[in-house]
């Protein structure tokens, strides 16, 4: 339990003297940071006045439908307002992040600012010193989930309304494989139980995250699963790479290669699945894992990332065959290894 009463007061304490408030998340926005600002603007906008939402970038397109989606500010397209709200604000909340490297060039505003700060994270290893009040619980599947948890502790999950409901719910679906990782608990279900109960409707919101393939989109997936999946059968690995030219060639939108690592994942005899993407002149590099196999060691200690045991993120700066030649290399000391987990 990380909402303790006395956690809780002083969450209270610090709403109460903030007169402005910023809600921020974490660079390159996915469900869980889109869903769990939203359900915390929704929620705080009914005790205050002033909330508002600044993210470092936009969000995908099959976010945008979600209820509120305009109240989010992006600094890479309105970058005067975001430093003039950074500024002004008496109250910063970092939402599902757990280091201020992760918001990209808002980090500056953020050191600069003289809010006091709250985080709500469930990244491991949080950073020590950047925010005035922490809510940090890695064994927690989603951010959404620990806002839901803020408002049962405040008592408020009677505020919870339509808006507040879908942007959880977003929230716990994308961050969990729609309740597949082993990060699901029944708390997990509950509140989804709870969110259903109070008249959610979940499929419609399912078709509105995954149902809105393009055809460039569809073509794209099919030519890196075709031309570009790699299986390393005797280690149990499977892998794929994208180069700027390859998604050129597709018009790949963001987002659009979102789930690309997990359908490698998907096979039979696959243990781990890996992405490199070339993006803004660097491979940025996607783990996946099953079980407790540990891709964070190997983003960490191997590709400047980190994140999740069976989720994170690195990167290579370089070129694409470097990258790979790179973790090909390492990849049969990291089995050999963790050879245990891999039974
Ligand atoms: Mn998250």
């Amino acid at each position: 339990m990380i909402f303790t009463t006395e956690k809780i007061n002083q969450f209270n304490a610090l709403l109460t003297n903030a007169k402005k408030v910023v809600i921020t998340a974490h660079k390159s926005p996915d469900g869980d940071s889109i869903g769990s600002s939203l359900a915390l603007f929704h929620y705080l906008s009914k005790e205050h006045g002033d909330v508002s939402i600044c993210h470092p970038d936009k969000a995908p397109h099959f976010l945008h439908w979600m209820l509120g989606f305009d109240e989010v500010i992006a600094h890479q397209e309105n970058e005067a307002q975001v430093t003039q709200l950074m500024q002004d604000a008496d109250l910063i909340f970092c939402l599902d992040y757990n280091s201020p490297g992760r918001i990209g060039k808002m980090d500056d505003l953020l050191a600069k600012s003289t809010a006091k700060k709250i985080m709500i994270d469930h990244h491991r290893d949080p950073a020590e010193g950047f925010v005035d009040l922490m809510f940090s619980d890695p064994q927690t599947c989603s951010t959404a989930q620990l806002i839901y948890e803020l408002m049962e502790a405040r008592n408020d999950l009677d505020k919870i309304d339509r808006e507040t409901s879908e942007a959880i719910y977003t929230g716990l679906i994308t961050d969990t494989g729609s309740f597949r990782f082993s990060s699901v608990t029944p708390k997990t279900h509950e509140i989804a139980a709870h969110l259903i109960s109070n008249g959610l409707h979940h499929s419609t919101i399912h078709e509105n995250i995954f149902d809105t393939n393009t055809e460039n989109r569809i073509k794209l997936t099919s030519f890196a699963l075709l031309e570009k999946l790699v299986v390393v059968r005797d280690l149990q690995t499977a892998y794929i790479s994208l180069t700027q030219a390859e998604q050129t060639r597709f018009d790949a939108q963001k987002g659009d290669t979102e789930g690309l690592v997990n359908q490698a994942l998907s096979l039979a005899g696959v243990k781990m699945a890996i992405f490199f993407k070339e993006s803004d002149g660097i491979i940025k590099i996607s783990f996946r894992s099953v079980a407790t196999i540990p891709v964070n060691d190997l983003a960490r200690n191997h590709f400047q990332g980190g994140g999740h045991r069976n989720a994170s993120g690195g990167k290579f700066v370089g070129k694409m065959d470097d990258a790979i030649s790179k973790f090909v290399t390492i990849l049969p000391n990291f089995v050999e290894e963790n050879k245990s987990h891999f039974e």
